[in-house]
């Protein structure tokens, strides 16, 4: 149960990017519903070959509060969600939030973050590392890059947020009309870490809710994996040019507290066979940064 007004709630939008979700769509769309009826969601399709957008269409022809979005062919996640927030602030939202269609972002939970939008944030991360968040049947490795993921973000960037790569997220509609979509960056999914860390310099009131992350059980992932290092590439490069020195202490800290980390997530015993795994994880961040440090 939310307390937030209904009439607000019908200011907000969630958008919903789909490649491929046929299988997801009504379950997703059906979650959001009954979780906060009020609320308008937003599908974006890109043309997916399963026949997701048909399907969106057919839903909206039976739900005025829900609308479809149709584009060329797939252009990418920040593409959609690009285009998603253009369509809401052409009208009246006045919040707009992300989620993902495999039902890793529980709608059960959008009240959490609208909430916080209530209570006067103007970003809302539903994070899997604040205390209280957390990942359910995300396998190991995955699990790792995350967090040392986040954890070498947080250093590079001292942004102070634990999960800066989170997709789960509502905006007042003010923070995105002041970010400019042209400049944000386009490696991999590194936009929500661009779009927080700008958010947090130009002085904007961002928060983290710990969320409860489902690894999708559902159709396919488009994660590609080379996006981990074009990421943390950029990431460090912002670091580098905000705050040098520091950034240079430490990442030289960040093979401590990484091992701290497998340590107090108790993932001694699973890290066994992982050790190479993670040595290299390590050693790719360590020759990032000197390769930025030693630049100028
Ligand atoms: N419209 C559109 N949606 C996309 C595109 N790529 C991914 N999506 C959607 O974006 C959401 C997140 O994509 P996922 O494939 O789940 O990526 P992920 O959550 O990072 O990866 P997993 O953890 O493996 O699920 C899903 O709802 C996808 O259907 C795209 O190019 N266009
Ligand atoms: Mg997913």
């Amino acid at each position: 149960m939310t307390t937030i007004a209904p009439e607000r709630l019908e200011k907000t939008l969630v958008i919903i990017p789909t490649y491929n979700e046929l299988e997801n769509l009504p379950l997703i769309t059906g979650r959001v519903r009954k979780a906060l009826q009020q609320v308008h969601i937003l599908i974006v399709d890109d043309n997916s070959p399963d026949g997701t957008g048909k399907a969106a269409d057919q839903l909206a022809a039976e739900d005025a509060r829900l609308h479809v979005l149709h584009r060329e062919g797939k252009g990418g996640l920040l593409g959609a969600y690009l285009a998603g927030f253009e369509w809401g602030l052409e009208r009246d939202y006045q919040v707009l939030c992300e989620m993902d269609a495999d039902g890793s972002h529980a709608p059960e939970e959008l009240h959490l973050l609208l909430e916080e939008i209530e209570k006067g944030a103007d970003l809302v991360i539903g994070s899997r590392y604040v205390p209280g968040g957390k990942t359910v049947n995300w396998p190991v490795n995955r699990q790792l890059l995350s967090r040392l993921g986040n954890v070498y973000i947080s250093m590079a960037l001292g942004a102070g947020l634990s999960d800066m790569t989170a997709g789960y997220r509502a905006f007042r509609r003010e923070l995105l009309e002041f970010l400019d979509f042209d400049d944000l960056s386009r490696k991999g999914y590194i936009f929500q870490v661009d779009v927080a860390n700008r958010a947090i310099r130009a002085g904007y009131d961002v928060r983290e809710v710990p969320i409860t992350f489902t690894e999708r059980e559902l159709g396919e992932s488009k994660l590609d994996g080379s996006f981990v290092k074009d990421s943390l590439a950029e990431v460090t490069k912002w670091g580098v040019a905000h705050r040098r020195d520091q950034v240079e202490g430490y990442v030289n800290d960040f093979g401590a507290v990484g091992k701290r980390m497998i340590q107090d997530l108790d993932l001694g015993t699973k890290v066994g066979k992982k050790k190479d795994y993670l040595v290299g994880f390590f050693g790719e961040m360590r020759k990032l940064v000197e390769h930025e440090l030693n630049k100028k």
